[in-house]
């Protein structure tokens, strides 16, 4: 059974206090790993060393310099892309072309943020002074500090290393604690660091759970100067409060509830392609997913209609089968959780157009995390499941008659993630992108990413913007130096 360790100071370790806890596979439910749990004093040590770094060679690096190991860093995650793949399907259980292109942006992450970092221009101002010589303010970008990474399971490398590549860039150095669910790629990515000669210190990993677990050792710690956290909205709610001790910084990446609106003018193939991936992709899990649908009404019956078919043609199966094009739940305790909603989707008297339930599956594989895709129609806006995260591959579709109350309608809800917005009417895309309370609004298209850009949620869906020059708005600081001449 592979022993899963916490990565401290360059070195794998198991947990101070020697505890352990078991990764279940969410194919069939059977422990896959042994996971050593960090304790509070692992998670000083984390800390220390990773201050350590700060002040030792990382530090002392040039911009230039550590952007050249962290692209050496890219390139061995891609020579290894293979086993990161392989590592993210154990924890996960995705089909391989779902965990392929996320374990791409592992590396593609890492690029991206050098780039913006050797491209960035610093502020400056000629400031007259009295004696008529005048000084000049130079703005210089200090790394934050010690950064707190807290992980998500569902795209687990991606959104690690979105967090992680910014902060490295910008010379911070982190303590990672990656979900319980998902403890192999942060793992592995200590191996690489360590590969190309990533000083000891800069990358360091913690296992374990949120409350009273290396999450909260982590949130708590004096020393973090800053914490980044992607995950659910009630998790960030307590994480700032944790924060608020120390005065410390957050970015916070958390729900939604997004909505996919489809005008009858818009190109009915391309729509209906964007919303099976906004709707089903990666098991439905995906913040960016679109859980509430709109079509205008003469379009309705036709779209219902090519979305349940599309929906049905989707292959479920383990990873190795080739062929498969969704892969179970990420536990059993959430396929708990997303079999409820389609129990009270029924209860509340949902037409349930496809799905509802969990599809046979051969052999041990029946104790899997699986569902069936699933489409809804019927509801009101207020159902429960209409107004909270599900975070599974389901939809509840809804005829609209105009503009303005489409729009209403996509915004009465407490998240403001992301929109999907179909309409060959350019006028029309933009008037309506532009009264959507969200972070990111795609028109004829869903997750069509560029890293330079800016990422992140309104209302309920996050705090700050990541992406870009964005993301050194919070992994750096400014210091002002004026220089009189
Ligand atoms: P979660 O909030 O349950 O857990 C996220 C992480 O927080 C885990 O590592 C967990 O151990 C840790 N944690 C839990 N309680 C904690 C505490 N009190 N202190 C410190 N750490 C704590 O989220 P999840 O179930 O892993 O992920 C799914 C959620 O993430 C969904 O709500 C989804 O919408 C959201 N998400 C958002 C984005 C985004 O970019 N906005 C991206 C991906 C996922
Ligand atoms: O693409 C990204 O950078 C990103 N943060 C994606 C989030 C996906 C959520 O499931």
């Amino acid at each position: 059974m592979p022993l899963i360790q916490n990565f401290i100071d360059g070195q794998f370790v198991d947990g101070s206090e020697g505890k352990t806890f078991e990764k279940r596979s969410p194919l069939n439910n059977q422990v896959n790993a042994i996971v050593a749990e960090a304790s509070r004093a692992d998670v000083d040590r984390a800390v220390k060393a990773a201050r350590a770094a700060l002040k030792g060679p990382w530090g002392k690096l040039s911009v230039d310099a550590r952007g050249d190991l962290i692209n050496a860093l890219a390139d061995e995650m891609t020579r290894r892309h293979a086993d990161f793949v392989a590592a993210e399907i154990a924890d996960t259980g995705m089909p391989s072309v779902v965990a392929g292109p996320m374990c791409g942006r592992g590396a593609a992450n890492f690029q991206a943020f050098v780039d913006v970092v050797r491209g960035v221009a610093t502020e400056c101002f000629e400031t007259p002074t009295p004696d008529g010589r005048g000084a000049v303010n130079i703005a210089q970008r200090r790394p934050v500090g010690v950064v707190g990474v807290i992980c998500p399971w569902n795209a687990p490398l991606l959104l690690m290393t979105w967090k992680v590549a910014p902060a490295l860039a910008c010379g911070a150095t982190v303590v990672v604690k990656p979900s319980e669910e998902t403890p192999r790629t942060a793992a592995l990515l200590g191996e690489v660091m360590n590969a190309v000669g990533i000083p000891k210190g800069v990358y360091n990993v913690v296992n374990g759970f949120g409350p009273n677990s290396a999450g909260e050792f982590v949130t708590t710690h004096p020393k973090v100067d800053a914490i980044t956290f992607t995950g659910e909205t009630r998790t960030g709610e307590a994480i700032m409060k944790a924060a608020a001790t120390g005065a410390r910084p957050v970015s916070l990446e958390m729900g939604g509830k997004n909505p996919g609106i489809v005008f009858a003018d818009a190109d009915l193939d391309a729509a209906i392609e964007g919303t099976v991936r906004s709707a089903f992709s990666n098991t439905g899990q995906v913040c960016l997913g679109t859980e509430r649908v709109f079509v205008e009404r003469p379009l309705f019956e036709t779209f219902v209609a090519r979305l349940k078919a599309a929906a049905e043609h989707i292959r479920i199966g383990p990873p190795s089968d080739p062929g498969s094009r969704m892969g179970p739940l990420i536990s059993r305790e959430h396929q708990r959780k997303v079999l409820s909603y389609y129990e009270k989707a029924a209860r509340a008297g949902a037409n349930v157009v496809t799905g509802g339930g969990v599809p046979g599956m051969p052999g041990d594989l029946a104790d899997g995390a699986w569902v069936q895709p699933t489409i809804w129609t019927g509801l009101p806006d207020d159902a429960a499941v209409c107004t909270e995260e599900i975070f599974g591959p389901c939809c509840h579709i809804f005829p609209f008659d105009t503009e303005t109350e489409v729009v209403e309608r996509a915004n009465a809800t407490e998240y403001g993630l992301s929109a999907a917005v179909w309409t060959r009417d350019l006028s029309r895309a933009h008037r309506v992108a532009d009264e959507l309370d969200v972070g990111i609004v795609w028109i004829n298209s869903w997750f069509l990413r560029d890293l330079r850009t800016a990422f992140g949620g309104s209302k309920h869906s996050g705090i700050g913007r990541e992406g870009g020059v964005h993301s050194l708005e919070f992994y750096t600081e400014l210091k002002n130096v004026c220089v009189k001449l």
